[in-house]
């Protein structure tokens, strides 16, 4: 958990970046908002729960506030504001712009410590739902909502890249799985796809993309040449039906047919939409021409 802490008062600081770290947590402070908002936006950094001084020169904790809030973190900070005095409605203005907890100096740390606790609960819970929306339950892989969402990231790093690189985006359909359902029923097809989840898994590098997409469709993302992709499409073609599914006495071949549009950066202002349509279309030939198979 990493704590950022905003104050200008150095000796504020380091009380309470002590009870940071007494609690377990990571404190990393900042004397006013730039230096804040340098820490927010450092991906290594990116702090879960922000503690900001109300009295501050130039932006103040409320305004700080409201600035972090308009940033729409993809995780939603949990904001503590400190203020050593109650005066003018100071506690409501600061819930209003969207802090979560109010304290008032001097700062008791037992209490202190208890509040950090409670910002740690509530974001474990943000992350736990987060990394539920994202997930297949079924393969553990990304879901399409994340596959989309993903594919945006890496296509928007693409267009402001300065290198000649290139992205290849592949849609990929188990091949007559229909047949192993009606064949083995639908609890060894729900393991086929475990598996096949799991050899798309590890053809590719950890930061590529692997997402089930539909039922037994699969989207996969890597940074790569059109020779690459080729290198790709053969390991994850080699991966699925090199050997056997093996279930007790059940022994099954499954193949997959792969189609595979490659993006330059001169493609970006295409939308995601439009490469898994041209994906989806070579794919569909793939199907035409035997399965087993891929296209770029
Ligand atoms: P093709 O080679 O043309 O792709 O043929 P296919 O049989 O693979 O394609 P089709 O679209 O006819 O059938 C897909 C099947 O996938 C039908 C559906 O019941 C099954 N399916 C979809 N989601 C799941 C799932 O979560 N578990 C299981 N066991 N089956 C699923
Ligand atoms: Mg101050
Ligand atoms: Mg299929
Ligand atoms: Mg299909």
């Amino acid at each position: 958990m990493h704590v950022l802490i905003v104050d200008d008062n150095e000796i504020d600081c380091i009380t309470i970046s002590s009870f940071v770290q007494k609690a377990g947590m990571n404190a990393l402070i900042a004397n006013n908002a730039t230096q804040a908002f340098e820490i927010i936006s450092n991906r290594d950094t990116t702090p879960e729960i922000i503690v900001v001084d109300w009295m501050m020169p130039e932006v103040n904790g409320l305004e700080l506030c409201q600035k972090i809030r308009a940033l729409n973190l993809s995780l939603t900070p949990y904001i503590i504001m400190i203020t050593s005095n109650s005066l003018g409605q100071i506690e409501r203005k600061a819930l209003d712009v969207g802090a979560d907890d109010f304290i008032e100096k001097p700062i008791h740390g037992a209490v202190f410590i208890a509040r950090l606790r409670v910002g740690e609960r509530i974001v474990k819970m943000q992350q736990k739902l987060l990394s539920l929306a994202d997930t297949d339950e079924l393969t553990s892989l990304l879901n399409r909502r994340a596959a989309i969402k993903a594919c945006e990231t890496h296509l928007a790093r693409l267009a402001r890249s300065d290198k000649s690189t290139s992205h290849c985006l592949i849609i990929a359909d188990i091949d007559f799985f229909k047949q192993i359902n009606d064949t083995y029923g639908h609890l060894i097809g729900d393991r086929v796809l475990i598996d096949v989840s799991n050899r798309i898994r590890n053809s590719i590098r950890p930061f590529e993309t692997a997402a089930r997409f539909g039922g037994e469709e699969f989207l996969i993302y890597c940074e790569a040449t059109v020779e690459e992709a080729d290198i790709i499409l053969r390991r994850l073609r080699q991966a699925i039906a090199s050997s056997e599914y093996s279930y007790n006495n059940i022994s099954i071949n499954v193949t997959m047919s792969f189609g595979c549009v490659v993006i330059n950066k001169h493609d970006t202002k295409h939308t995601i939409n439009e490469f898994i349509k041209k994906a989806d279309d070579l794919l569909y030939e793939v199907k035409n021409d035997g399965r087993n198979n891929y296209k770029l």
